[in-house]
């Protein structure tokens, strides 16, 4: 039997955060044992929002080296970067074709991103996650890992995948979200009602995969917490609730037994404890990055034949689209 596909992507758009890690790259690991897996850097999607070329070509090698440090293997599956596959960009345009401008204008990630670019409010943006169907639809995927925020962006590539197979006759698989129940969302450290985000302009909101001890125990000490100074687990306190989430994802631990374990310790010690086990969970993948970094090399090498392998598999599923819209064969 064959095996099924998984497919996701990270944007090369800054360094990645512990929200990446958790709510995406970790659950990726696991996976590759089980499925077939396309793991993406989509650049593309990246110059949504204005990059400067030569750090957009520093952080994408950046992720290919935490991807690999994190434990995705290129023997198991295929690891490449979104550009050097044509045929994503090419599918964009035909799902343009059939994606509703209405539907378009209600994804919440382009009303936030709109918001915040108003001065350069540009057309890509808008069809962002159109590329991201491509994306996905190109391989056939059967599951796509992702955190919480992209359910809306998977509901549009179902609702593409299933308009053309009736418009033009069975062509793409209908792939489903596979979100973890939990930490699939890790929040601001500074405003705990909206998601970490890499793109956050105040540096003391996130936490870096690659941030060094110091900064790690700095950002957490300036965490936002409240005034009630119990370490309970309740909508209430929704500050030390993410911090929670963040300790357990880290070490294991349940919320219970955290709970358990700080009853009437205050919120100085709980931070302290939570830097070092965060701390203890990214140094080992902080030791491979380097390795992997000084390797340009081996990072050649390792894309290369995975946009091989993407280009392959991409290129079956465009050439039935082109096929059965009408283009003639060249
Ligand atoms: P930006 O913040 O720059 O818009 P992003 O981090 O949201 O970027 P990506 O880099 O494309 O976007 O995200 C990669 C993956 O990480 C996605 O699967 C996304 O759901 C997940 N992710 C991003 N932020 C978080 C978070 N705070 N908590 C859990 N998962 C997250
Ligand atoms: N939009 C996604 C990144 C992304 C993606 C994909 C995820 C682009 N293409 C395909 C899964 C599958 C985000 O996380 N911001």
């Amino acid at each position: 039997m064959e095996r099924k596909v998984v497919f996701s992507g990270v944007q090369p758009s800054g360094g990645l955060t512990i929200g990446n890690y958790v709510g995406a790259i970790k659950n990726w690991v696991d996976l590759q044992e089980e499925y077939d897996c396309y793991y993406c850097i989509v650049d593309l999607h990246a110059i949504t929002v204005p990059q400067v070329p030569k750090d957009l070509r520093q952080n994408t090698l950046k992720v290919l080296a935490i991807y690999l440090a994190s434990g995705m293997d290129s023997e198991k599956s295929t690891l490449f970067i979104q550009s050097h596959v044509r045929a994503h960009a090419e599918l964009t345009w035909v799902l343009n074709s059939i994606s509703y401008m209405g539907q378009l204008s209600r994804m919440t990630q382009f009303k936030e991103k709109a918001k915040r670019s108003e001065e350069n409010l540009n057309a890509a943006l808008f069809t962002y996650p159109v590329l991201m169907a491509s994306d996905i639809l190109l391989y056939q995927a059967d599951l796509v890992p992702v955190g919480e925020d992209q359910k809306q962006h998977l509901e549009l590539a179902r609702d593409l995948a299933e308009r053309f197979n009736n418009k033009y006759s069975e062509t793409f698989k209908v792939p489903a979200p596979l979100i973890q129940k939990f930490g699939a969302k890790i929040m601001s450290l500074q405003n705990p009602e909206v998601k970490m985000s890499k793109s956050d302009t105040d540096e003391n909101a996130y936490i870096l995969i690659l941030d060094k001890p110091d900064a790690i125990r700095r950002k957490i000490k300036r965490a936002v917490t409240d005034s009630i100074g119990e370490i309970k687990y309740n909508d209430d306190q929704l500050g030390v609730k993410n911090l929670m989430n963040i300790y357990s994802v880290f070490s294991g631990d349940s919320v219970e037994t955290i709970e358990n374990n700080y009853q009437g310790v205050g919120y100085g010690k709980f931070k302290e404890d939570l830097a070092e086990v965060i701390i203890e969970g990214l140094t080992p993948i902080q030791e491979k990055y380097d390795y992997f970094m000084k390797n340009k090399d081996y990072l050649e090498k390792i894309y290369k034949e995975g946009a091989e392998k993407a280009n392959y598999a991409a290129m079956k599923t465009l050439r039935k689209v082109y096929k059965k819209v009408g283009f003639i064969q060249p």
